[in-house]
């Protein structure tokens, strides 16, 4: 037997045993969390179970070489690795399957998540870095397969940085960039995309980065046959291994029940990975799913029995098990022992995080009971209120929901009368909503004092004899003071590197800020993205960008399932401020004229999207952003590059405010609400209407969200009383959402004298050359009609039909 790798020194064999013991405990332990969870599910207390039996081994052995400050981005799979490392308990592990809003009680997510999506810390109650050098990290699980791996990719990628570039306050992110990122996936997620986008991408980039595939042959009830060529991901990736002269990969491959083995892999990994920041693959083979995939069915309906018979006896913890005994680590009384007292631990466990789940509720409980009691006595309905709270009160353990629904529906029966009980009863809706309805929706933007909201507006000063430039030229300068005032802030993307972006609004910046701050990155965006969120979770300030608005469809899913819910599926206790820089709007032809604005907006809530309509503009959202703890998506005018703009005297610090709009001409008879590269159409439109006498009022968006948190165009349109939205977007995008908010968040309506419209561009994307673009989105006069169309129905004799 090989002596154990872990040791840095000789151990004893009672040491030895000892670890051992210990290490067989935890996966019984996180074992029997596993079969008593599937029972929680089975039996109503718990929605959903997905476990990790089948597992247990392997994380034991990956949490041996874990150490503080590295970073794991998993799956739902690793409890027993959390439980390792120290960040998972019993009560936690049911704490999450109950849904337990308490960050206290379910550190995880306060039970936004299903159980088995973990998490640990980075942020205190301030929502303020911890030291992570000082604690083991884990980034936030999201459900869809393998969204885990772009994440992971930037987790690795910020050691590289912190190694290798100077001028960084280190002390609370890293150790000279020893810090390993972990990622775990399951062989059948493996199929997608992503996961091979990440491979190529950390051989590439040469990343400290290691990547465990828990293989169990199966993908829920598909076999690897119809997963993966040859059925072996390992095997079909060898052309990833490195060489004497090349780039790539260290690969492991090491069956999932082989205690020792494990153990020895997991140190070679780490060693190589951490020293020489090479990435590295593990392959885990013959994992087992002792429960089948999750409590939604049974494994029975697609393993043969021959399966079910092999998974029996490869089981790792009953591998684990034979083989102690066979090397006098425990005898089989001995380990009975300890298993049958794990068994008790863990229903103690359970029971005591089921009362912590459901104590509170059953006091709020009795209050509204009481509640209900006095204002059935006092109602001339009574009866039925009476009802309704014998129905509450029949409910031993009630939801949240069983209170709030049982309390709306007794007030609807005294609407009409007039008591101080119905006073406190609306009272008492009204205040639990408020003290309720937190714990299921904060945190969906940041909430703390670095939040992008509190920065102020900075002008940009001129002086007399500022120079008119291009507008890239003020783009530039602009990022490259941010480069000198900012030692963490880097940027990348495709042809952002070497020639500067492809407008040039990073000429010369590598150069001035070398490869790793200013870098050009193969075609991928989803790990582009990916790059841009790991670096941002460990206190760098990455800017990713997307070539151009079109193509961050391809980023689109890591931005909605992961960026955009960070603070929120982890309550606050995790932030990852990247700023996304990408260009669009109108330029030529059905993939460089993209303005898909309202798909974006609608799918990255809790990410800023930001429009500024020139670069001087966006240039003072770069400002803003840095100073502040959000994501935010930035989408600069493509048109616009090459337009003159004055330079500002006090580059790198102005700064444009987020949710504020601006009023860019003002006039009393309509408001016309735009944003973007379509202003320019709006502003020209705007100078033919006063020809005809119509004075419209332009204002500018700015920022889609937040939107117009002042409510200025409320103001507007007070005084003007008319209103139009014009979106180079299709109908119902953003200009739908712009109306909404007008309408429904302003109230706007009160005001309107002429039905509020919208004015978007042809359903079908934009065709090419000058004529496809007049013909495909709304031209000035298409804006000056649409104006004077409303004109026309309000004042005909004024403004006689046009045609
Ligand atoms: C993008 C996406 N598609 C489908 C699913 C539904 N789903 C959840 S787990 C799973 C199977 C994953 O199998 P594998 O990667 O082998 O992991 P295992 O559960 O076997 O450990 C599927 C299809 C999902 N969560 N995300
Ligand atoms: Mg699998």
């Amino acid at each position: 037997m090989k002596q154990n790798p872990n040791s840095k020194t000789e151990i004893t064999f009672e040491d030895f045993k000892a670890e051992v013991l210990k290490d067989y405990k935890l996966a019984v332990t996180s074992r029997e969390c596993s079969l008593l969870g599937r029972r929680e599910v089975l039996t109503g207390k718990a929605k959903f179970g997905i476990f990790g039996d089948g597992k247990e081994v392997p994380q034991i052995a990956w949490a041996k070489a874990f150490e503080n400050g590295d970073f794991r981005s998993g799956y739902y799979r690793d409890q027993t690795f959390m439980m390792a490392i120290g960040e998972l308990t019993i009560e936690q592990f049911f704490a999450g399957l109950y849904a337990n809003t308490d960050l206290k009680e379910e550190p995880m997510s306060a039970g936004r998540q299903m159980g088995g999506h973990f998490a640990t810390h980075s942020l205190d109650e301030n929502g303020n870095w911890k030291n992570l050098t000082e604690q083991k990290n884990s980034s936030a699980d999201i459900s869809p397969t393998a969204g885990q791996m772009p994440r992971l990719l930037g987790l690795a990628q910020a050691s590289k940085i912190y190694r290798n570039v100077n001028g960084i306050d280190t002390t609370k992110f890293s150790k000279n960039g020893n810090e390993i990122a972990w990622g775990t996936i399951g062989n059948a997620s493996t199929s997608e995309g992503l996961f091979f986008e990440t491979i190529n991408a950390a051989g590439v980039l040469q990343v400290p980065m290691v990547i465990s595939i828990w293989d169990d042959e199966y993908g829920i009830s598909v076999h690897a046959r119809h997963q993966t060529t040859k059925e072996n991901i390992s095997e079909i990736l060898k052309g990833f291994q490195r060489e004497e002269d090349t780039n790539g990969y260290e690969i492991f491959r090491v069956n999932g029940w082989n205690y020792p083995e494990l153990i020895d892999t997991y140190q070679r990994a780490a060693q190589v990975s951490r020293k020489e920041h090479v990435p590295v693959m593990i392959h885990v083979q013959e994992l087992t799913q002792p429960q089948g995939h999750s409590t939604s069915g049974s494994h029975e309906r697609y393993k043969n029995e021959e399966r079910l018979a092999w998974e029996a006896e490869y089981d790792c913890n009953a591998q684990m098990r034979q083989w102690m005994i066979a090397n006098n680590i425990a005898t089989d009384e001995e380990l009975s022992t300890l298993e049958k007292d794990v068994k008790k631990a863990v229903r103690d466990g359970k029971k005591a995080a089921w009362s912590a789940f459901i104590n509170p509720i059953k006091s709020e409980k009795q209050n509204i009971i009481a509640l209900l009691e006095k204002v059935a006595a006092s109602s001339a309905n009574g009866v039925f209120i009476t009802k309704l709270k014998n129905n509450l009160n029949s409910i031993d353990e009630p939801l949240r929901k069983d209170l709030l629904s049982t309390a709306r529906k007794a007030l609807r029966y005294i609407v009409s009368e007039d008591s101080s009980e119905k006073i406190e009863l609306q009272n008492w809706i009204n205040t639990y909503i408020e003290t309720i309805q937190p714990k299921y929706s904060s945190h969906l933007y940041s909430e703390s004092e670095h939040k992008a909201q509190h920065q102020n507006e900075v002008l940009p000063i001129y002086s007399d004899n500022a120079e008119d430039v291009d507008g890239r030229v003020v783009l530039r300068d602009n990022f490259e003071a941010i480069f000198k005032t900012y030692p963490e802030a880097l940027i990348f993307g495709e042809d952002a590197g070497h020639i500067g972006d492809v407008n040039q609004g990073l000429e010369g910046l590598q150069e001035k800020f070398g490869e790793l701050r200013v870098s050009d990155t193969g075609i991928r965006e989803a790990t582009i993205l990916g790059q841009g969120i790991g670096m941002a979770m460990r206190g760098l300030r990455p800017i990713a960008e997307i070539q151009y608005l079109d193509y961050i469809l391809y980023a689109l899913q890591i931005m909605s399932d992961d960026l955009a819910t960070v603070q929120y599926r982890t309550k606050g206790r995790q932030k990852a401020p990247l700023i996304v820089r990408t260009r669009g709007h109108r330029l030529e032809g059905i993939w460089h004229s993209g303005s898909q604005m309202g798909g974006i907006l609608n799918l990255i809530r809790g990410i800023h999207v930001l429009v500024p309509r020139n670069m001087t503009k966006a240039a003072g959202f770069y400002n803003t952003l840095l100073e502040s703890d959000e994501p935010a998506l930035i989408v600069e005018c493509l048109n616009g590059y090459r337009l003159k703009e004055k330079m500002p005297s006090n580059i790198g610090k102005f700064k444009t405010p987020i949710g504020i709009v601006e009023t860019i001409k003002s006039g009393d008879d309509i408001t016309l609400v735009s944003y973007g590269s379509t202003l320019r159409l709006v502003e020209q439109a705007a100078k033919e209407l006063l020809e005809v006498g119509i004075n419209a009022e332009i204002i500018d968006v700015q920022s889609l969200l937040p939107f117009d948190l002042n409510h200025d165009i409320l103001k507007s349109v007070a005084k003007t009383n008319r209103i139009m939205v014009i979106d180079e977007d299709v109908k119902g995008g953003a200009s739908a959402y712009i109306l909404d908010q007008i309408l429904n968040e302003q109230n706007a309506f009160q005001h309107l004298d002429s039905q509020p419209k919208t004015l978007a561009a042809k359903p079908h994307r934009p065709a090419y050359g000058s004529d496809g673009d007049y013909f495909s989105k709304p031209s000035v006069e298409d804006i000056f009609e649409a104006v004077y169309d409303i004109m026309h129905e309000a004042s005909p004799m004024d403004f006689p039909k046009l045609r």
